[in-house]
């Protein structure tokens, strides 16, 4: 049967609790980019500004290929323009408030520049406009992220909307 292929951008709001909890409760496949990419060593080079491997865009697409055209995949990546257009059918940007943000990248032991970086990203909805700019304004949705109780209710409404969108393709 036809299932949904899902994506969540931006950095440290909570695409990977969101997105595996999602993929338990619809049974659709989560799919963490940065792992893949860490597994099969999908680099081209090492930024040494943020000390990381920078990432080899076309390999992994070529790897996610063949599962995204079966569908019902959930991607979670803080990024989500090199993603072919076609592979998504709805894309979602959660959204954390600057001072949240902070303390949970902070805890994360990132380095202070890293961490203005992500925080400005933040605030200049950079994440929001590339989704906007990559993919059909209709598909693109922004999610609050800042308590539980939201991530509670982005659960709830997504699973509602993968339940409709699976029984409008396949009836
Ligand atoms: P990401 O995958 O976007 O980097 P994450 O899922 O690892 O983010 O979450 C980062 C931290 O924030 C983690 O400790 C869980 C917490 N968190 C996620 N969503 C939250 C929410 N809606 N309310 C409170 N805390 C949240």
């Amino acid at each position: 049967s036809l299932r949904p292929n899902i994506t969540f951008c931006t950095p440290g709001v909570g695409k990977t609790t969101l997105g595996k909890e999602l993929a338990s409760r619809s049974g659709l496949k989560y799919i963490n980019v940065g792992d893949l990419a860490q597994e099969g060593q999908l680099y081209d080079g090492y930024d040494e500004e943020y000390s990381c491997p920078i990432l080899d865009e076309d390999r992994v697409v070529d790897e996610l290929e063949n599962q995204m055209r079966e569908g019902g995949v959930i991607v979670d990546y803080h990024g989500c323009d090199f993603f072919p257009e076609r592979w998504f059918h709805i894309v979602f940007v959660l959204r954390t408030d600057n001072s949240i943000l902070y303390k949970r990248l902070e805890t994360r032991g990132y380095s202070e520049k890293k961490l203005q970086d992500n925080i400005q990203c933040e605030i200049f909805q950079v994440l929001y406009e590339e989704a906007r700019a990559s993919y059909r304004e209709e598909i693109v949705h922004q999610l609050p992220s800042n308590e539980p109780e939201q991530l509670e209710d982005n659960i709830n409404q997504i699973s509602k909307w993968i339940e409709q969108w699976v029984k409008d393709h396949n009836s």
